[in-house]
């Protein structure tokens, strides 16, 4: 029989596109149930091109199920992934509760497939978006070369915090557009006036060098992800990682710079040879013609895409590259989909 999904978050910015990819891969599961907080119950979602009504989070929503997608913020994980688990359910969750958890594998399928099956807790930890938008690249790299440090900055989609950030930035775009602005020291800050939204200055005509919470010692909590979770997805515990995250004004797509030092020598030939075969991957390197990934280009597509491959001239053996990944798809909802597609083959043996 097919085992029977059931998605928590359904209604959310990450669960819609979680739909709409389930929708698209192969159909493996049996019933689909759709679960969202009491004030979404009774909603009617498409999926799989059938209309489903949305249930209320609770116990009883958990009947028969196999697996459970949560895409939901970290404290109703926290409360809610447990209660799964113990009604027979395996958990794939996109919180942050739980991916630090020594309990709880947090899987890329690319990389570290194998660690799903050893899940303590029941639970199985997705990475944060920022991460998943690099570490396919990376984690391919790695696989030849042998990664020995990372440093990156990242530029991260205002939908990573949401639609209010969405909502942030199309509403701070509107105020700004046909207008000189954004000449003049404080012109963009005064049109935007107080609706900044979830960003701590103006998004629209701007870049703002932080994401997440404030942590100890100036880092973001979005920075320290970055490297915890490469770390634990590498099964390198001490990995030097150094991250800066910056967000800028783009819908959906993160982008990332990385400069990787690695065991080995290493060549943009032989790195190219590497990410054109990545599964996962798609390589678009040609300076000379304009080719490299955008943002613009690259939302709505499942793979990381990587360009402005270069060996640092400095050190042969770090490589600088540019990547860019769907922050909603791979960064989040297709990698809960795979993860889940992993599990729900071990369930039919
Ligand atoms: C962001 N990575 O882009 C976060 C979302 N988890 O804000």
């Amino acid at each position: 029989a097919k085992p029977h999904l059931a998605v928590v978050g359904a209604t959310g910015a990450v669960g819609s596109v979680l739909l709409g990819i389930l929708s698209e891969r192969a159909d493996i599961w049996g019933e689909i149930r759709l679960i969202a907080s009491p004030r979404s119950a009774g909603r009617k979602l498409t999926v799989r091109g059938e209309q489903v009504e949305v249930v209320a989070l609770s116990e009883e929503a958990f009947d028969g199920i196999d697996v459970a997608m949560f895409d939901v913020p970290d404290e109703v994980s926290a409360q809610w992934a447990p209660v799964a688990v113990s009604k027979g359910a395996v958990v794939v969750d996109n919180s942050g509760a739980f991916r630090m958890d020594p309990d709880v594998p947090l899987v890329v399928p690319e990389i570290n497939a194998h660690t799903a099956r050893v899940r303590p807790r029941g639970i199985i930890a997705n990475p944060n978006c920022t991460t998943l938008s690099m570490i396919v690249a990376l984690g391919a790299l790695h696989a030849e070369y042998g990664v020995s440090e990372l440093i990156v900055s990242s530029y991260q989609a205002v939908s990573g915090t949401g639609k209010a950030g969405v909502d942030t930035l199309r509403a701070q775009l509107s105020a700004v557009s046909g207008t000189e602005l954004g000449c003049a020291p404080g012109d963009v800050r005064r049109a935007v006036g107080d609706t900044l939204g979830p960003f701590p200055a103006p998004i629209a005509l701007n870049v703002v060098p932080w994401a997440g919470s404030l942590q100890e010692d100036g880092w973001s909590s979005e920075e320290l992800k970055i490297r915890n979770e490469s770390r634990k997805i590498l099964g390198m515990p001490d990995l030097p990682v150094t991250a800066t995250c910056v967000r800028v004004p783009v819908i959906t797509t993160h982008s990332l710079t990385v400069h990787a030092r690695f065991e080995n020598e290493v060549t943009v030939a032989g790195a190219h040879e590497i990410l054109a075969a990545a599964p996962g991957v798609v390589l678009t390197d040609d300076p000379a013609e304009g080719e490299y990934p955008t943002p613009a280009d690259v939302v709505g597509t499942d793979p990381t895409w990587v360009g402005r491959v270069r060996r640092s001239l400095d050190d042969p053996r770090a490589l600088e590259f540019f990547v860019c990944g769907d922050n909603l798809r791979k960064g989040a909802a297709l990698n809960t989909a795979q993860v889940g597609e992993l599990v729900a083959g071990e369930l039919r043996g």
